[in-house]
């Protein structure tokens, strides 16, 4: 039989799949259907590791769910607008579109190479016009429903990347592609209204069993629900004790500790404080804090072990619940955009109040007391406001009980206590306080001042205001003309701004900003489901019928990012009667990274990537394909490790000689008739059927790597039959159907070698892609026991069960277990196996 020549099999295989259109998608109502997909690469460049293990786990899911009987829908794209393009446009003198088309090309040349199963016919580019055209739509669609808006408030701006970033685009304080600390400015900006769905976000979560634990959490942490209540303080005149009627607000989660306040706190960044301080004393002091703090990241604001800085403002406001004035404070800690802008400053329950109190000298009155505080005692009864300064390390945050805290004395008070529900009803009751539940999601910043990118479809008349563009001139085509190098932007591209009011028809200017490309992505799995729509997105009918996505695989950079601006995208244009789901992805995996041979994360920097080229070229696709997914579970990280490339591809090559000689053994046309085999084939037929549900079963859990070792197992067995019994004796229907499964399972994995022993070892004419999934037996799968006599010196001592296949060693070591006290303190001297009998034990 013919040796395995991986590279002419690949080229060969892969030119008859697209002749004859192998992958396209049946779109057979009659069948179940099934969605896998990838998440679609950013076009950087060539593929790399990450891609490739991305892909491969992808295509082994979707080629082993056509062999189900499934309708598979597997489609691929690109994530094509973004500022690589941009920067590598301006660096060169070139056009972006064309680094990126030119990456594309290079991605697709290896995706092909590595024999991945897609539909290319459904291939969505996001910077091409008849796919951003719809992303515009769908912009002006959400300003219809009042879910896109523009408003001027402090942004993100990334020095380095020049333009301004969503919240979700800051980790860690720095601006998520660059890593620049990003600076805060006053911009008015686009918003998608993303905080409408922030409940509804929260609770699909629960019904989403299939994403990993931790990208949930992550989620929820991110929307971040507080339930709290808003209250309302007066702020006194400038003697410090008459109310005025201006009102401030704040959120509070810990209402209990009303009677504790001792001050209040603003950010810097609040307008308000900026006219309260206005011509005072404090103006200059505030003015340097505001400065300062402008250089700060929110997250690093929060931390409660930065130091904390504030400012007085001169100012008083007066509680509502006693009428006590406290001092209005500014300070760096309190942040502009979540709950009111404003904090009642509590220093015995919050530990960054606390902070701030001890350094600028401010009141800590005791208003919550465990029952083992030596104050307790003291105050357990006490309604007045008498002590007012604690000698406390720091705040009590845990629960207890309220003290000098009036009519509440004596309640328990802590986060959603029987004291928060008294305080509220009392504040509801006198119209100075509310419930109030808070996200910390803020709304999606979506502009961008970047080229590279979809148009906002907006027109900006002096005389109207913001005018969508109107649906029939849809798109707005980004020009393609300007000479990134020489400094040409979009906001100074006249043919591109200048344009006429659609409502009124004076001279008007396009909105020069472009949509954040997480927009794009955002429904590109929508897209997918009928791609060359040209009068809508794509039809309810084909979303309906193919969504949610089955199987969605990805990296957990995305947990936030990406999923959750998804899942608000597919609610929007569920609420837009465009689709019956509202989550768009059933089931997530998240694989882990390919490291280099020490653990280390490939980067072009360090100069340790391994392109997938340096595998393809010496071995073939197949063996890249079963290394990436033999090495490690799909979610688990892994070190590259070429030893064990090199052992991938010897389990090919004999997985190969060994599915020629069952083939040169077997008979198509004979049945396999299980109970009457040899004992030998009894141990072969056992073998098969024991791991092809072993298999299955790993395939169904996405579990390629313990999948691949039931297969090695099979071929092992196999591989022993064929040396111990001579070709005459083997069993032809045997012979047949161990190939025939052996290469159906190991076709998800290793498609080329799969789809050429089919046709040349096994001698068939359709592809192994039409062949059902093999079925197995359990009832096979079973190991006959067999009953065996154990005799020391001569006598039968021990009957025991065990497995017909035992080997010699198992058993003795069975027998040695059952006649264990015979034994002790003896010598074994001889041990003889009849395998099927018995065993003797001979001892002294
Ligand atoms: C008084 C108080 C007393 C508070 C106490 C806590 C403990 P979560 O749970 O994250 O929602 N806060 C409110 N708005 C803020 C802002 N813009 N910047 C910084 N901090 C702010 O946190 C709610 C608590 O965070 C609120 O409850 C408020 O402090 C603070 F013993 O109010 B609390
Ligand atoms: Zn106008």
């Amino acid at each position: 039989f013919p040796a395995y020549d991986a590279q002419a099999i690949e080229t060969k295989w892969q030119q008859i799949w697209e002749d004859e259109k192998l992958y396209k998608t049946d779109e057979d109502p009659s069948k179940p259907k099934k969605y896998v997909l990838e998440m679609f690469p950013y076009p950087s460049g060539d593929l790399h590791m990450g891609h490739a293990r991305n892909y491969t786990i992808g295509d082994a899911m979707a080629r082993q769910a056509r062999m189900r009987g499934y309708d598979v829908l597997h489609p691929i794209g690109f994530d094509a607008f973004g500022l690589p393009a941009e920067n590598a446009a301006i660096k060169h003198h070139t056009q972006a579109a064309a680094w990126t088309y030119s990456n594309m090309d290079q991605a697709v040349r290896t995706m092909r190479r590595m024999g991945f199963s897609y539909d290319y016919d459904r291939m969505v580019k996001t910077c091409e016009p008849d796919y951003y055209r719809w992303g515009q739509w769908f912009f002006i669609k959400m300003w219809e429903k009042g879910l896109a808006y523009r408003a001027t408030s402090p942004v993100n701006w990334c020095p380095t990347c020049k333009t301004v970033l969503a919240n979700e685009q800051v980790v860690d304080g720095r601006c998520w592609r660059c890593g620049s600390i990003p600076e805060k400015r006053e911009l008015s900006q686009w918003y998608l209204k993303i905080t409408d769905y922030a409940q509804e976000l929260l609770d699909g979560l629960d019904d989403l069993p299939g994403w990993p634990d931790r990208v949930k959490q992550m989620q929820r942490n991110w929307i971040g629900r507080s339930e709290g209540a808003e209250i309302d303080f007066k702020l006194a005149a400038e003697d410090g004790v008459t109310p005025t009627d201006r009102t401030i607000t704040v959120f509070t989660t810990r209402a209990d500790t009303l009677f504790g306040v001792s001050f209040m706190v603003l950010p810097p960044e609040s307008k308000l404080a900026e006219e309260l301080v206005a011509g005072t004393q404090y103006e200059a002091d505030f003015r340097r804090l505001r400065e300062a703090t402008a250089k700060v990241s929110s997250v690093e604001r929060q931390g409660t072990n930065r130091e904390k800085h504030g400012v007085f403002t001169g100012r008083y406001v007066i509680n509502p619940i006693n009428g006590r004035p406290a001092p209005l404070w500014v300070a760096d800690y309190v942040l502009m955009d979540y709950g009111t802008g404003a904090v009642m400053g509590v220093p015995c329950g919050d530990q960054r109040d606390f902070d701030f109190a001890r350094k600028y000298g401010l009141e800590i009155a005791p208003i919550i007391c465990q029952k083992d505080d030596p104050l307790y005692e003291d105050l357990k009864d006490e309604r007045e406001l008498r002590v007012t300064s604690v000698d406390w390390d720091g705040a009590m945050e845990a629960e207890g009980y309220l003290v000098q805290s009036g009519q509440f004395t004596g309640l328990r008070g802590g986060k959603h206590s029987e004291g928060v529900d008294a305080i509220v009803a009392w504040l509801e009751d006198h119209g100075v306080g509310r419930r109030k539940v808070q996200y910390r999601l803020r709304d999606w910043l979506i502009s961008r001042q970047r080229y590279w990118g979809n148009p906002i479809p907006m027109i900006h008349c002096d005389h109207c205001g913001d005018v969508p563009v109107p649906e029939d001139q849809l798109p707005v085509v980004l020009p393609d003309n300007l000479d990134l190098g020489a400094g040409d932007t979009l906001a100074e591209c006249k043919e591109f701004y200048e344009t006429t009011c659609p409502k009124c028809g004076r001279p008007a200017r396009r909105i020069t900003d472009t949509m954040d490309t997480f927009t794009c992505s955002s429904w590109y799995y929508l897209r997918y489901c009928d791609p060359h729509n040209d009068s809508e997105p794509f039809s309810k009918a084909a979303v309906d019928r193919w969504m949610p996505v089955d199987n969605y695989i990805g990296g957990i950079e995305h947990a936030i990012l990406h999923l959750l601006y998804s899942r608000f995208w597919t609610r929007v244009a569920r609420d837009l009667g465009m689709i019956d789901a509202s989550e768009p992805f059933t089931n997530l995996l998240c694989q882990g990274m390919v490291k280099d041979q020490n653990g280390d994360t490939m980067s072009k920097s360090k100069g340790n990537v391994v392109p997938p080229s340096s595998v393809i070229e010496p071995y073939g696709a197949d063996t890249m394909r079963l290394s990436i997914l033999f090495i490690a579970p799909p979610e688990k990280d892994f070190d590259w490790d070429e030893e064990a490339v090199a052992g991938a591809n010897r389990f090919i090559k004999r997985a190969w000689r060994v599915v020629w000689q069952l083939c040169q053994s077997a008979d198509p046309e004979a049945t396999l008739n299980p109970a009457g085999l040899d004992p030998v084939s009894k141990e072969l037929n056992r073998v098969l059927n024991e791991m092809g549900i072993k298999c299955t079963d790993d395939f169904d859990r996405g579990q390629f790597n313990t999948a691949i070792s039931a297969c090695m197992e099979i071929v092992n067995a196999a591989s022993k039959y064929v040396i111990e019994v001579p070709a005459e004796r083997r069993d032809p229907a045997l012979c047949q159907r161990v190939a025939h499964d052996l290469v159906c399972m190991l076709s998800p994995i290793i498609p080329h070698w799969s789809e050429e022993l089919f046709h040349a070892a096994l001698g068939r004419e359709t592809s192994v892609y039409n062949e059902p999934w093999p079925e197995f037996d359990p009832e096979q799968a079973k190991s006959d026991v067999v009953e065996i006599a154990v005799q020391v010196k001569g006598k039968v001592r021990a009957h025991i069960a065990v497995p017909a296949s035992s080997s010699r060693e198992e058993l003795e070591a069975a027998a040695r277990a059952a006649v264990a006290p015979q034994l002790e303190g003896k010598e074994v001297k001889k041990v003889i196996v009849v395998p099927g009998r018995l065993v003797n034990i001979v001892a002294v």
